[in-house]
């Protein structure tokens, strides 16, 4: 892994002098920068340690007000080089860069001393003794400081010696993610006959020439054209450092924007984070409330992209943990590229001050139902959970979250509360008598859309999903045996009772074909045809395979429905009489009244002096 090792401190104090005399390059590549000897925008640089290795170097300008600039270059590095002048010492952007380190919870990094050759020995000492105390009270603390002058040279190996230190620290406590890669841009140009070049710090990788990359929050797809690495063209970065890729097509990134692989990568205007108090190392500067109030005005910096915002108002946008965090909804102007776990600056835009430090807790925080789970025990959970862990508290505070890798519920993941309550709802409705009784059971479909509206009610997703999702549990639950499942049926388990000898199965079907017609025998013949015996003709009516209309009257399933359809079709154009009915469907007026009396019965039909018209529970 390449480590990016990025510089902080006040201005003028030697940042860009140093890292040439390390590197030979002139970070400061602004025709204004160079004249003015004072560096606007961030600049780079690159340095072979002793034992081979490369090294990257970010430079951000000491002015103060270019902190938004240093905010770009401190959101790309892995470690920073402090730097401090021996004549001059610590000053207020010496205070305010450490402020901003500890807000992005940067832990490994060194600071130089630098001009040493301007300074006595004693006054390198106080100053030397000076940064270490600042820096202990940061997440820079125990870091070593070198003494250095860029004029003479002195001190710099033993900056190298440190540098290889650093390098090492940062990689023994980065986890790599190889198919991962993210790049926020952090400069874009055009090369006259190439097109558009971006530049930024992978995270992650690997990248290959050629790659199909995501561009967020844009939600484009751009084509790695090129990649170079200090200006080399080559086929593959692995992990980590600078990288310069020349994108195919005509779309021109902005700073900010992130190219990436990862799909946790989101163009979100909402994020959920946590908050921590930036430490108070400057005593000169206001104190701000904390922790920040709903409704604050806030500049976001994460990554390489600045956006303003506002802290949400409402009583469930922020919340305080024990520990002095605060979580607190945040809404931005517009969508920027965000990760769950990313490192955040927030800012006052205006007289710019530090606000806190933190992460995004949620880069597609819960809106909807589902911004009823986010309960305080949830949020600190979140705020608290590493690793694995903190998807499965992702998981608790959402409900429901897509899957990628899983099959569970296709393409879903249920919090277990939300599972269980959907079974118990299953388990509720099948047992309830069915609308259409004569079916005994409950019509999947409808089934099926009474629990995507039920889950819908208590957790945000949308309907595609909610039907998929309610699928796919009572598929689990037939499986499991919680349910029964014939045809287009659902059952409670064992309602069709005992199993029947295959003899009796064969009598069965026979029966049911014999009053699969519109005038079928009575059913004591029928049965005696078909030699079905009483358990058998109760199996097919408990089944719903026969449905009964009197005590020596039924029909095949299949054909009652059809019935059903005919007089629907004539009672829905004009009310319909028993002749009519008859003369449509061929069958005799025994069979019409007993039909048009359950249709009335069940609702589907209802009579009136003129004839049957559709009733009150027609069409369901
Ligand atoms: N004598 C002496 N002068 C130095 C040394 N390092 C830097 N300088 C001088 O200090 C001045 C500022 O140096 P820069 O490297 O531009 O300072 P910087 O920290 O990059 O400044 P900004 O980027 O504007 O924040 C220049 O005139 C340098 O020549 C040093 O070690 N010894
Ligand atoms: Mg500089």
């Amino acid at each position: 892994m390449s480590v990016v090792v990025g510089t902080a401190g006040h201005i003028d104090h030697g940042k860009t002098t140093l890292l040439r005399a390390l590197t030979g390059i002139d970070a400061d590549r602004l025709p204004e920068e160079r004249r003015r000897g004072m560096t606007i925008d961030v600049g780079y640089a690159h340095v072979t340690l002793p034992d081979g290795d490369e090294l990257d170097f970010v430079d951000v300008p000491g002015h103060e007000r270019l902190v938004g600039n240093m905010l770009v270059g401190a959101g790309e590095i892995d470690a920073v080089l402090m730097v401090v002048a021996a004549d001059d010492g610590p000053r207020a952007q010496t205070l305010e860069h450490l402020e901003l380190v500890d807000c992005l919870g940067i832990e490994v990094g060194l600071a130089a001393v630098t001009k040493v050759d301007q300074a006595d020995p004693a006054r390198i000492g106080e100053v030397v003794g000076a940064i270490a105390g600042l820096m202990a009270r940061t997440s820079l603390a125990g870091s070593p400081v070198i003494a250095v002058s860029s004029l003479t040279g002195q001190g710099l190996e033993d900056l190298r010696s440190a540098l290889v230190g650093v390098r090492d620290r940062v990689r023994a406590r980065t986890r790599p993610t190889p198919d991962r890669a993210r790049l926020p841009v952090d400069r874009v140009f055009t090369i006259r006959g190439r097109g558009t070049v971006v530049t930024g710090t992978l995270r992650g990788g690997r990248l290959g020439r050629g790659d199909l990359l995501r561009l967020e929050p844009a939600g484009r797809q751009i084509r790695a054209r090129e990649l170079q690495v200090h200006n080399r063209s080559v086929d593959v970065v692995d992990e980590g450092g600078r990288v310069a890729i020349n994108l195919a097509g005509a779309f021109v990134p902005s700073r900010g924007d992130v190219l990436t692989t990862d799909a946790d990568v989101l163009a979100t205007a909402r994020l959920a984070t946590v908050l921590r108090r930036p430490p108070r190392m400057d005593p000169r500067q206001p104190v701000l409330e904390w922790p920040p109030a709903g409704g604050s005005a806030v500049r976001l910096h994460l990554g390489t992209a600045t956006v303003d915002g506002r802290i949400g108002r409402g009583k469930r946008d922020v919340v305080d943990l024990p520990d002095g965090r605060r979580i607190a909804w945040i809404r931005l102007d517009r969508p920027i590229a965000a990760a769950n776990g990313e490192r955040i600056v927030l800012r006052r835009p205006s007289p710019p001050a530090t606000i806190a430090g933190g992460l995004v807790l949620d880069a597609s925080p819960p809106i909807g139902p589902s911004r009823r789970r986010a309960t305080a025990e949830r949020l600190a959970a979140m705020a608290n959970a590493t690793g694995a862990a903190s998807a499965a508290v992702r998981l608790d505070l959402h409900g429901v979250v897509p899957d990628r890798s899983g099959t569970d519920f296709g393409g879903f993941r249920l919090a277990a509360d939300v599972l269980a309550d959907m079974e118990d709802q299953a388990v509720v409705r099948v047992a309830a008598e069915p609308a259409d009784r004569s079916s005994r059971g409950h019509r999947l479909a409808e089934l099926r859309a009474a629990l995507a509206g039920h889950l819908r009610r208590g957790v945000t997703v949308d309907g595609r999903a909610a039907a998929t999702i309610a699928m796919a549990v009572l598929n689990r639950m037939v499986d499991d045996g919680r349910l029964d499942q014939d045809g287009d049926l659902i059952r409670p388990p064992g309602r069709r009772g005992p199993t029947l000898p295959a003899a009796t199965l064969a009598l069965m079907d026979r029966l049911e074909r014999l009053l699969a017609v519109t005038g079928p025998p009575g059913l004591g013949e029928a049965s005696r045809m078909a030699g079905c015996p009483p358990e058998g003709v109760r199996a097919l009516e408990s089944a719903g395979r026969i449905v009964r209309l009197g005590p020596d009257l039924a029909y095949a399933a299949s054909t009652y429905r059809d019935l059903e359809a005919t007089a629907m079709r004539l009672a829905t154009s004009a009310p319909l009489s028993p002749a009519a009915l008859r003369d449509a469907t061929g069958t005799s007026r025994k069979y019409v009244m007993a039909l048009l009396e359950e249709l009335d019965r069940r609702g589907v039909l209802a009579r009136t002096a003129a004839g049957h018209v559709p009733g009150p529970r027609a069409g369901r």
